[in-house]
């Protein structure tokens, strides 16, 4: 059934693609340090169409008029390697596995990249990413040409496929829908943890940690972006990573993290104090986000653009900034002279899928594109005091952002991580019994008889062995 899901995806391609051939590649393996690697994502695109996942990949699409062929050029089985590292499809694995009609190992691409090229009137490659890459490819259409006597020609266009499959990604299919409320299901799970996790004192690599915890045992295969899980002035460094600071008591703590399960993205913010209780001017402040998300909800629906949702989170936003006395002047001429700047410097949200910060286009031709059916988007609005002498006094030390993830239906909106407590009460209630996380953590994805029976029996092995001895 699975494989269906890309199937569909490669037909929805190839309709939409002139005769050609387009060319996926995977993305390559980066070194960490030593013999060490980062681990292994690949590239999306090429994901989407083949549902294939390691490294060393190139999946070909052939189109003339009705014929069509797939062909993927993958890395041989080779046992040795496969002890080391895990199992490869291989070709047969492509074929049987993959539904490519021909297989290839990735070794050969370039030995067979002129017979796919030849007389193709145009190449689907995407460029600016593997140079390398890209430049061998062109070397062997232009080798290609050099053979015009003998009558063959390679491609005379290259044209980059993203500009079909933007359009497609950006637009998700109710499968893609589900996968992403998979992942979002993992993120509140893991926020609704970590609030009723944190305490002051810890440190806030541990608070991402229980984050990420929760993530991995719930089925998530790794983190959609780097964990943000800042306290305090901290809030105010949109992407802060480090946490390494200490959660202090009174402050607050901004974590925004998603869960990426079958290479769909979630991504949700929510920021809440580390001993429970708000202060009443973070009360404030928070009432105001609040407010500039749902308003920037409330205006997600079918026709209307992605500016004017910015616009309605905006607006409020401003208002508040007056409010709390950190800015003075109407809010109409604030926003136009853009004075609001320095406490919301990004936009109030991007669409969500398979990259976090999904492909798909804004603007078409200067103007804010209308929002369909089917797109997924976040909402997130914030404001941002840092520990300057710019900022108000009384409120330096608060950065707020709340962020859901939100899906444009046929009538409106629905809010795909709206199980998340967000209001002050809700929160507060959540966390009235702090750290009851830690007491409460049980083991939810490994079923605990069948695995403890297996890890018994090497350990009585053990155990007779040391009595023989
Ligand atoms: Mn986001």
């Amino acid at each position: 059934m699975a494989h269906n899901v890309f199937a569909d995806r490669r037909t929805r391609f190839l309709d939409a693609m002139e005769d050609g051939v387009a060319v996926f590649k995977s993305w390559p393996v980066h070194v960490r340090n030593g013999d060490v690697d980062h681990p292994y994502r690949t590239n999306s695109d090429l994901f989407l169409l083949t549902g294939f996942d390691e490294p060393e990949t190139m999946a070909v699409l052939v189109k003339r008029g009705a014929d069509r062929k797939y062909v993927l050029f993958v890395r041989p089985r080779d046992p040795e390697m496969e002890t080391w590292v895990g199992k490869r499809a291989g070709t047969e694995g492509a074929i049987r596995d993959f539904g490519a009609d021909e297989a290839y190992d990735s070794a050969l691409f370039f030995d067979r990249l002129p017979g796919l090229l030849t007389n193709q009137p145009r190449l689907y490659l995407e460029f600016g990413l593997d140079v390398a890459f890209e430049g061998r490819v062109s070397l062997a259409i232009e080798a290609l040409k050099g053979e015009a006597r003998k009558g063959l020609c390679g491609p005379w266009q290259i044209i980059d496929p993203r500009s079909i499959l933007w359009d497609m990604r950006v637009v998700k299919s109710a499968h893609d829908v589900q996968v992403i409320e998979d992942a979002c299901a993992i993120t509140v799970a893991a926020f609704r943890a970590a609030m009723q996790a944190a305490t002051p004192g810890m440190n806030e690599g541990e608070l991402a940690a229980v984050v990420e915890f929760e993530f991995r045992r719930r089925g998530a295969h790794r983190v959609a972006f780097e964990t943000i899980c800042a306290s305090g002035a901290n809030a105010a460094t949109l992407h802060y990573i480090r946490n390494d600071a200490t959660l202090g008591d009174g402050d607050l703590v901004l974590i925004d993290a998603g869960a990426e399960r079958n290479m769909m993205s979630a991504d949700i913010s929510r920021t809440f104090p580390t001993n429970g209780r708000f202060t009443p001017l973070q009360r404030r402040v928070y009432e105001w986000v609040l407010k500039a998300q749902e308003a920037a909800i409330a205006a997600v629906k079918p026709g209307t653009t992605y500016a004017k949702v910015h616009e309605a989170g905006l607006k409020v936003l401003v208002e508040g900034l007056v409010d709390l006395g950190a800015l003075k002047g109407k809010p109409r001429s604030l926003i136009e002279t853009g004075a609001y700047r320095p406490y919301f410097m990004h936009r109030i949200g991007h669409w969500l899928g398979s990259d976090v910060h999904d492909v798909g286009p804004y603007f078409v031709d200067g103007a804010s594109i209308p929002l369909r059916a089917g797109m997924v988007i976040t909402i997130e609005p914030g404001l941002y005091f840092a520990d300057a002498p710019a900022t108000p006094k009384a409120l330096r030390g608060i950065g707020i952002r709340i962020e859901d993830d939100v899906l444009v239906t046929d009538k409106g909106r629905r809010v795909l991580t709206e199980a998340l407590p967000k209001t002050v009460d809700d929160i507060e209630a959540l966390m009235a019994d702090r750290g009851a996380w830690w007491r409460t953590v049980q083991p939810v994805t490994v079923p605990a008889g069948k695995k403890a029976k297996k890890s018994a029996k090497p350990e009585k092995a053990g155990k007779a062995k040391k009595k023989s001895s």
